[in-house]
């Protein structure tokens, strides 16, 4: 356990680490310190329980919760703590298309938000959970300036290329 972690990523299963990286990637550089690990909604409900109930307590600040098929793992850890939710759908083996993920995570009925980005997009939702830890940090803040001005810089590099 990382105990100045501000961001939490949890997934459903160890098959998700090779999208849910993409948000540890994104955190790391931006600078930001963040937790990873395995938690299964319905595989081990108690772990799950354990997490979320603790989140707020251990300094987290917002939880980057992966999953796919039946994926109810960020709905439940929103229902289980006030901090923010950003879920990720995950496109699993058995998927229908991503869509299954997709749905379970986004259609979450009135009370209990999860913010939800689109599949597979973790780096978004290292993203997200980075620029809502901006709103009280001033260095996160200008770091993510500095990071969307690389982004802007490298488009009019490639308009410049293709003028030429
Ligand atoms: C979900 O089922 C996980 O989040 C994963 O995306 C999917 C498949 O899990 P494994 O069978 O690979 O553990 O619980």
């Amino acid at each position: 356990m990382n105990l100045s972690a501000k961001i939490g990523i949890i997934m459903g299963s160890q098959s998700d680490l090779n999208i849910m990286n993409d948000a540890a990637a994104v955190l790391q550089e931006l600078d930001i310190a963040y937790e990873i690990t395995v938690v299964s909604a319905h595989r081990t409900p108690d772990r799950l329980f354990d997490y979320a109930k603790t989140a707020s307590a251990r300094g987290l600040k917002v939880i980057i919760a992966g999953a796919g098929g039946a994926a109810h793992l960020p709905g439940m850890v929103a229902s289980l703590t006030h901090l923010p939710v950003i879920g990720v759908p995950v496109k699993s083996s058995n998927s229908i298309d991503g869509w299954d993920s997709v749905l379970s995570i986004l259609q979450m009925p009135n009370g209990i938000p999860v913010a939800t980005v689109a599949l597979n997009a973790a780096k978004n939702a290292g993203l997200l959970a980075a620029q809502i830890l901006s709103t009280a940090d001033e260095s996160i803040a200008q770091r993510l300036i500095d990071y969307k001005t690389i982004l802007a810089q490298k488009v009019e590099d490639s308009a410049l290329q293709m003028k030429q």
